[in-house]
């Protein structure tokens, strides 16, 4: 099983640690191909040796080898909502919300039938917002 975690880089570095947790939880399912998103040396500047041509080129070939798809979508991203776009219908995407007060999630993700949208509230939640997703997969 190929995963994809997604999560927000240059729309802000605030849930880093949270989305290093959530990879942590995602690897007792299969691969995640994108372990670098939790990296805490990571700043919304990003890689430095990496051009933006590179990074666009390698995370498209990650998506479409993926089986699934993970995004953590709290903090508000581009590339997050590009990413799921581009796989929605293509394969199961499962979009992860942390209620908290002044956040709203966009309608374009949480107004989409074609996605899976868990609220959570702790990272113990996720536990089980994961294990029902990957037991439907089967
Ligand atoms: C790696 C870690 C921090 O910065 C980097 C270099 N930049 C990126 N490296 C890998 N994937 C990236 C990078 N910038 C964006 N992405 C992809 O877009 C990831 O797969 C994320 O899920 C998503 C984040 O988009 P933004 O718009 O928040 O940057």
């Amino acid at each position: 099983m190929k995963i994809y975690f997604a999560g927000s880089i240059r729309g802000g570095r605030d849930d880093k640690d949270l989305y290093a947790q959530i990879i942590q939880k995602l690897e007792a399912y299969g691969t995640v191909l994108t372990e670098h998103i939790g990296d805490s040396e990571l700043t919304t500047f990003g890689e430095q040796d990496s051009t933006d041509i590179d990074i666009y080129r390698r995370d498209m070939n990650w998506l479409n080898e993926s089986n699934i798809v993970v995004a953590e979508v709290t903090t508000p991203s581009l590339g997050v909502g590009y990413e799921i776009g581009q796989m929605e219908g293509k394969k199961p995407i499962l979009c992860l919300f942390r209620e908290q007060a002044g956040r709203r999630l966009s309608p374009m993700i949480g107004g989409n039938a074609n996605l899976q949208v868990q609220e959570y509230k702790t990272i113990e939640d996720i536990d089980n917002i994961l294990d029902s997703f990957f037991k439907k997969l089967v």
